[in-house]
């Protein structure tokens, strides 16, 4: 990785990270890769790549339960994976850390052992209209176990919660409060902190989807003041299969289980079995462990970087990318909050987004195109779908310019 000394820092040129992603190195259809897909799945930096090679390579073994050697050394990593992660988020323990698949399992996991058994016929669950499928089927499938009813908060033409429409709902008959932290479809960034003010003030507990937030800026779950945290490793430049669930450690406390195996118990007998303490209690059976040993490398990877650099290098990329697109005759912007993360959607007349997109990948330009499993977004703007650009740190001012190039020639081979 190659950075400048902080006293010359000029966002742009500073992060200069191309290098450590060994896949940004290839060319596509003859081009050189243009990966501006990160929402989807982030690439990994060699130094996650290489952590998860060498653990393979000589400390595999299962993990809280042998006495050998590999055994240690593999508990060793996992642990000391949540040890990162715990410091990366601010949690106030590790206790309050629970590893997960991803962000879907951990959204279901709260569904299912935190409000389930609190929650009954006609009581209410709210989330906003910009939330990913995996902040609403969970809920739906609860209020088809209970009866419960799901509400959803509205947002404007730009994309942007509508903050006193969302107060408006949270009353006495609400259980939670499940809202994203930045849409993957829109980029928008929800004012968390204040959000959860506001619901913790009426005792509605509140689940953040983390998985467009941690890639981008720092985050601190006791700033934000938030019950839940849910994310993903691979969005953050680790590996796929892996995630985290931040929960309050005395709501944790309190949940069942989610779900039953090994690992997560302290004794089993057949007259009734004692649940291990946290967070193993939720992580039943033998978890990716490689995974998380890469979430782990990813982390210390970001750490050594800075998020706040990160950010500041983002911010600059999307603000010029999203002139540069609105410059573009019939091209229209989907999501245009005031505050966004590197995330751009949008729509150009007569052009169907997937054919839009198969022509810039003919141009090596990888975006991505559809709904975004963000369906409710795109029946809000009345759009089939759009292509998404969303850039993280590994992108630069070129990737910016070439996007701007292969759509100007897509467009006009069509019209
Ligand atoms: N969004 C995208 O292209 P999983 O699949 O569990 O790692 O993450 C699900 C998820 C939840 N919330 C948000 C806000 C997300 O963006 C995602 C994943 C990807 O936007 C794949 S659909």
């Amino acid at each position: 990785m190659s950075t400048l000394p902080d006293t010359q820092y000029d966002p742009i040129e500073a992060l200069d990270v191309r290098g450590d992603f060994p896949a940004l190195a290839q060319t596509v259809n003859g081009h050189p890769l243009t990966f501006l897909d990160s929402a989807a799945s982030a690439q990994q930096p060699a130094a996650v790549i290489d952590a998860v090679r060498r653990y393979q390579e000589n400390d595999h073994a299962n993990v809280h339960r042998g006495v050998h050697t590999l055994s240690h050394r593999a508990t060793e990593a996992y642990e000391g994976a949540r040890d990162r992660v715990r410091s990366f988020v601010n949690a106030a323990s590790r206790s309050e850390i629970v590893l997960t698949k991803g962000t879907t399992e951990a959204v279901n996991l709260v569904a299912q052992s935190f409000v389930r058994p609190r929650i009954g016929s006609g009581e209410k669950i709210v989330i906003s209209h910009m939330e990913h499928h995996a902040n609403i089927v969970p809920w739906q499938i609860l209020c088809e176990q209970t009866g419960a009813e799901l509400v959803v908060a509205p947002i404007d033409e730009r994309g942007k919660l509508r903050l006193d429409a969302l107060y408006s709902l949270l009353d006495e008959s609400v259980r939670i409060l499940g809202i994203t932290h930045v849409s993957n479809a829109l980029g928008t960034i929800n004012p968390i902190a204040e959000i959860t003010a506001e619901a913790r003030a009426r005792g509605i507990p509140v689940l953040v989807d983390g998985a467009q937030g941690v890639p981008h800026s720092p985050v601190d779950v006791q700033a934000l003041g938030c019950d839940f945290y849910a994310f993903s490793a691979h969005k953050m430049f680790g590996p796929t299969g892996t995630g985290v669930l931040y929960g309050r450690e005395a709501l944790l406390e309190a949940m069942p289980p989610y779900q039953g195996g090994g690992d997560m118990i302290l004794e089993v007998r057949f007259d009734g079995t004692i649940y291990n303490e946290l967070p193993y209690k939720f992580e039943a059976g033998t978890p990716n462990i490689a995974g998380v040993v890469g979430l782990g490398a990813a982390i210390e990877y970001l750490e050594g970087i800075g998020m706040d650099r990160v950010n500041a290098h983002e911010q600059l990329l999307l603000a010029d990318m999203m002139e540069r697109l609105g410059k573009i005759d019939g091209l229209r912007l989907i999501g245009t909050a005031e505050y966004k993360a590197s995330v751009q959607s949008f729509v150009v007349d007569g052009i169907h987004p997937h054919d839009l997109g198969t022509l810039l990948d003919q141009q090596g330009v990888a975006v991505r195109t559809g709904h975004h499993c963000a369906m409710p977004v795109m029946q809000f703007f009345d759009v089939p779908g759009t292509a998404r650009a969303s850039l993280a740190l590994y992108n630069t001012a070129d990737d910016v310019e070439r996007l701007i190039a292969a759509l100007e020639r897509a467009i006009r081979m069509f019209r």
